[in-house]
């Protein structure tokens, strides 16, 4: 399979982050993707450096003002405090109800604030190199998807289907999977079918095409009023105006088991054949593995093979964009696992 990396990935390293009340490593590493280039390779697969430049898409589907913040971050933090190098900045207070969001303050805490949903999504000094590079990466596929290849992964960190139209969250800055939707539409697809398989609900993804009738959004995920992102994802959302009918969410309970889970995507590739896409999108977030440090399915390693199967069978030119899966070690092997299927 053709596969396109992030060379810059290494770039976003921040330290920290906070969990259960204390300051731990990072889960979301760049041990991850490292795991998932070595195994591609010893797969066969030669990585391609990104060739697209996604400007025009990311202005498509994230606010000028949001690129504009991200972009100039880390160097804003630097001003503020001699020694901040060597700090993680983290939002301490937020826009909610009642709370005005359209205007920026003075303050950098604050607008990190006004452009994050959590307080989980650390900034490091290479994070906007990383992450354009990622969505660069991303068009990259969605546009060799659109000259005729059959299927692309798109391998990169940090992931993106938490980052909503002007904020981020979730681990993720820029969305790389509307990237490579509005790429792909951009560039003859008449209709595009994202499918979101990560554990987490795909709050950014579902946001950016929820008004739109020409994007499908399915997700398969924890189901939101115990899992992470809670105020996103539940089956009553099914999308407004032009978009009516066109947003699935199936929610599943914590624990769910590869029988039940494999219904559920057997329900969402229906509704995605029904729809008529011209191309798809696979959102692919591996943590529903078993041993997911921070997730709560049962998938075994050998069941992402049927996954991959049953995406190809859908039969339609396909972009697939890693997304979450924190079991670093068995990352790389479980992400073969969904392409090795796909090819059989
Ligand atoms: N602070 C993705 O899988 N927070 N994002 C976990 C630790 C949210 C996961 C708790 C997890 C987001 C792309
Ligand atoms: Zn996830």
């Amino acid at each position: 399979m053709l596969v396109y990396h992030n060379p810059l990935h290494q770039g976003h390293a921040p330290a920290h982050e906070f969990f259960r009340g204390e300051r731990v490593p990072c889960f979301e590493s760049p041990a991850r993707a490292d795991h998932v280039e070595a195994s591609l390779r010893a797969w066969g697969c030669s990585l391609l450096a990104p060739d697209v430049d996604s400007t025009p898409v990311l202005r498509q589907v994230h606010s000028e003002r949001y690129l504009k913040f991200l972009e100039g971050a880390w160097q804003q933090w630097l001003a503020l405090a001699p020694g901040n190098a060597s700090v993680q900045p983290f939002p301490s207070v937020w826009p909610v109800r009642t709370l005005r969001s359209d205007f920026e303050s003075d303050n950098f805490i604050a607008r990190l604030g006004l452009y994050s949903m959590d307080n989980g999504t650390p900034l490091a000094s290479g994070t906007w190199a990383a992450v354009k590079a990622g969505a660069d990466a991303a068009a990259s596929a969605a546009a060799r998807v659109a000259g005729g290849a059959r299927a692309v992964f798109c391998c990169t960190r940090p992931p993106g289907h938490h980052a909503g139209p002007d904020f981020m969250g979730g681990y993720c800055f820029i969305n790389n999977a509307a990237v490579a939707t509005q790429a792909l539409r951009n560039q003859g697809a008449s209709r595009v079918a994202v499918l979101d398989v990560d554990y987490h609900h795909g709050n950014g993804t579902q946001s950016i095409f929820y008004h739109r009738g020409d994007v499908f959004f399915a997700s398969i995920h924890g189901d939101p009023r115990t899992e992470y992102p809670f105020f996103l994802g539940h089956a009553d959302e099914t999308g407004e105006g032009e978009g009516s009918g066109c947003n699935l969410n199936l929610p599943l309970p914590a624990g769910t088991t590869a029988a039940v889970w494999f219904e559920a995507l057997e329900r969402a590739c229906t509704r995605i054949a029904g729809f008529g896409a011209d191309a798809l999108v696979v959102s692919l977030g591996l943590d529903t593995y078993e041993g997911d440090p921070i997730s709560r399915f049962a998938l075994a390693s050998a069941d992402f093979c049927p996954m991959g199967a049953r995406l190809a069978q859908l039969n339609l030119p396909t972009v697939l964009v890693l997304e979450g899966g924190y079991a670093a070690a068995e990352l790389g092997i479980n992400a073969v696992h969904v392409l090795d299927g796909f090819e059989q």
